[in-house]
C-alpha cells in the first residue's frame, strides 16, 4: 500500500458523515470517480453525497444510476457538518466552485484524490498520485484497497474516466498499470459470457 493509498484509509476510517466534489465544468474523470467513490463508501456504510457546484449535465446521467451526484443548492441547508470532505481531480480549491467551497469551512478534514502534479508538500498529506492516467485509475485501487470489488456500476464510472482522460489510450501518460484497471472494469462486463 502507498503512503498516498494509507492517507485516504486513515481518513475514511475516521470518518462517518463525508461528501464528495469534483472541479467546476467537471469532465467524465471527475464525475466518473466521485460516482465511483461514493457508490463504494456507501457499500462500507458511510454517509455519503456527491456534492457539485451545477446539476449534472444530461449527458452524465447515465454514469449516476444511483443518483448519488446533487447540486450545492439541492444540499446546502441540510449539510451542517461533515467529517471529511473529498476533492477529485484537482487539487486547488478555487476549482471546486464558490459554493462548494464553503463546505471546506464546515468540514473536519478534506482530503484531495487527483492525478496532476503539486508541490510535494500537498501530495505529502493528501491522496495524489501524478503518475495515474486519470483520477478514475487511482480511484480503482482506493476502492480495492478498501477490500472491496469493483462492481459495473462503479466499472462502468471508472472506464469512462479512464477512457476520457487519455483520449482513448492515446496520451503517453497510459501505462501497464492503466490497462491493468481497464481489464478488470471490463472483466466485470464480460464474466459471464466470456473467460476474461
Ligand atoms: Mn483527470
Amino acid at each position: 500500500m502507498t503512503d498516498a493509498i494509507k492517507r485516504f484509509n486513515d481518513q475514511i476510517k475516521k470518518a462517518t458523515k463525508i461528501a464528495i466534489t469534483t472541479h467546476i465544468h467537471p469532465d467524465a474523470d471527475g464525475i466518473g470517480s466521485e460516482i465511483a467513490l461514493c457508490m463504494a463508501l456507501k457499500k462500507i456504510g458511510k454517509d455519503v453525497v456527491c456534492v457539485n457546484e451545477k446539476e449534472l449535465f444530461e449527458r452524465y446521467k447515465y454514469l449516476d444510476p444511483q443518483d448519488v451526484v446533487r447540486s450545492y443548492d439541492d444540499v446546502k441547508d441540510s449539510i451542517d457538518k461533515l467529517d471529511l470532505l473529498i476533492v477529485t481531480d484537482t487539487n486547488s480549491l478555487p476549482r471546486i466552485g464558490p459554493n462548494v467551497q464553503e463546505l471546506v469551512l464546515k468540514s473536519q478534514e478534506l482530503l484531495f484524490i487527483d492525478h496532476h502534479p503539486c508541490p510535494k508538500e500537498l501530495a505529502a498529506i493528501h491522496c495524489i498520485d501524478s503518475t495515474k492516467a486519470a483520477t478514475g485509475e487511482l480511484v480503482a485501487e482506493l476502492i480495492e484497497s478498501l477490500g472491496l470489488k469493483i462492481d459495473k456500476e462503479m466499472a462502468l464510472a471508472l472506464y469512462t474516466s479512464i477512457i476520457i482522460d487519455t483520449s482513448s489510450f492515446r496520451y503517453p501518460t497510459v501505462t501497464g498499470n492503466t490497462h491493468k484497471i481497464i481489464y478488470k472494469t471490463l472483466r466485470c462486463w464480460s464474466q459471464s459470457t466470456s473467460g476474461l
